[in-house]
């Protein structure tokens, strides 16, 4: 029986479970549909030039999932269904610090790592984790409880768990089972008929709604998931101009008129879905819950560590003139703060280390026996090797967690003076029962694999900086 490959079902896993949560929340096919408009638009208009982060079939069906779970058992059980699409954790995330309301979870992304996988299907999940051991929400009465309710349930079937293995360890599965797996898998995040315990939902939603969202319920099930956009700022008009309403902004970089660096992101409002409650006296009365979200988004370069930490403090640059001038829109000074102290071409980001490149040899290079020059920069200039931009495949803590909070709807309790539990990559390494990954090193050993093969291909012995 043929076999069907980790990424055939990576690629199968996103489609079925776009079709699902279009069958359950009908606004993202519109979404969907907008975002497909305005690529073609893009295309139509830029030519090749919009397929420069991205061929144009990789975007279209580029999506990010986000799920949330409570403990790091459900944490481990999720990391063997992505591993076996051939998706690893990369990158921590504390949200509890980058939010200013209630969000107790800290994060990493599930992603394939190397630069083929992404390109036949870059199908990631942001992946959540509460942290109830954090006496800033939860108190010890309180976390005891949700320790226990979260201890008891099973969010996957151990059907779907052996075929995961399965799928990891012989690279894909026979076609019978590679179907059973993908059904199981999809159902796994379908939302739950069950009725939720309305007291036990408010007593959580009190401390935080992420935490009712994740511990509140029996199962778990998909919070959004996002297509992306080659023009964030068209989509928010046509989905403005639809009548559907979106979040105040657009999180992450400004529209500006250098390169498209990291994420931007925004999305529609959390919309009131039906759920059944049971309420104390054991009746069960339909009730709604906003919860899921539309989130749309825009990728641009990869940054290094220092075109990251200068991106922070650009957002810092912001956050002190956005304070100082209320009246100003947040955007336009983000712009003028961007415009003077962000390169404007991809040249100069290369030329200062602060953003990713792959290189490759120029079809069109010098072939009259002349020796190549060694610094990249100049091997680029003499048009020996050509520089392609490295696509941030991960996520920004700050979005995130703006994306979180726009729709949240309270702010939720936090005790700020007491202190919180320490969390980091290590300790979500074990969590997650394998490595968390570093996202600057992923780029950078793509980077200098590249480097090292062009290098070689010209027969330059030194190392190319
Ligand atoms: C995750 C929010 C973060 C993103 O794209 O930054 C996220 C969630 O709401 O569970 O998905
Ligand atoms: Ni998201």
């Amino acid at each position: 029986m043929s076999m069907i490959g980790q990424w055939q079902l990576r690629a199968a896993f996103a489609v079925r479970l776009s079709e699902m949560y279009g069958r359950e929340v009908p606004a993202y096919t519109t979404l969907v549909d907008v975002s497909r408009e305005v690529n073609e638009d893009v295309l139509r208009a830029r030519g090749a030039d919009a397929e420069r982060l991205g061929s144009i079939g990789r975007v279209t069906a580029e999506r990010h999932g986000a799920i949330r779970v409570g403990t790091p058992r459900e944490l481990h059980q999720v990391a063997r269904v992505f591993g076996a699409l051939g998706m690893h954790p990369v990158g921590f995330y504390d949200l509890r610090e980058a939010a200013a309301s209630a969000v107790p979870v800290v994060s990493t992304a599930f992603r394939p790592v190397d630069g083929e996988e992404l390109a036949r299907n870059p199908f990631r999940v942001f992946t959540s984790l509460l942290t109830p051991a954090d006496p800033r929400f939860f108190d010890d009465g309180l976390r005891a409880r949700l320790e226990t309710f979260l201890a008891a349930r099973e969010l996957f079937p151990p059907e779907l768990l052996a075929l995961a293995d399965r799928a990891a360890a012989d690279r894909g599965l026979p076609a019978d089972d590679a179907e059973r797996f993908l059904h199981l898998a999809v159902q796994a995040f379908e939302l739950s008929a069950e009725p939720v315990d309305r007291a036990w939902y408010r007593t959580l939603e009190r401390v935080s709604a992420v935490a009712a969202d994740i511990g509140g319920v029996r199962s778990t099930h998909i919070n959004h998931l996002t297509p992306r956009v080659l023009d964030i700022d068209e989509l928010y008009r046509r989905m403005t101009d639809r009548g559907i309403e979106m979040i105040d902004t657009i999180q992450g970089p400004p529209a500006w008129k250098g390169p498209d660096v990291l994420l931007r992101q925004t999305s529609f409002r959390a919309l009131a879905e039906p759920r059944a409650m049971r309420t104390e006296d054991g009746g069960v009365v339909s009730g709604a819950l906003r919860v899921r979200f539309g989130e749309v988004e825009a990728r641009g370069i990869a940054l290094t560590r220092a075109g990251r930490a200068l991106y922070d403090e650009l957002l810092g640059r912001v956050d002190e003139q956005a304070a100082r001038h209320p009246a100003t829109a947040r955007d336009d000074i983000a712009r003028t703060v961007w415009e003077r102290y962000l390169p404007g071409s991809e040249e100069e980001l290369a030329a200062q280390g602060l953003a990713y490149f792959t290189y490759r040899l120029a079809d069109d290079r010098p072939r009259d026996g002349r020796t190549p020059p060694t610094g990249v920069a100049e091997l680029v200039r003499q048009g020996w090797v050509r520089a392609e931009p490295v696509v941030y495949e991960d996520f920004l803590p700050r979005s995130a967690a703006g994306i979180f909070q726009s729709n949240l709807s309270g702010e939720g309790t936090r005790d700020n003076d007491r202190q919180g539990t320490a969390y980091d990559a290590d300790w979500l390494s074990g969590a997650v029962g394998r490595e968390v990954l570093d996202p600057f090193a992923l780029y950078e050993q793509q980077q200098n694999r590249s480097l090292a093969q062009a290098a070689r291909a010209l027969g330059l012995t030194d190392p190319v900086r």
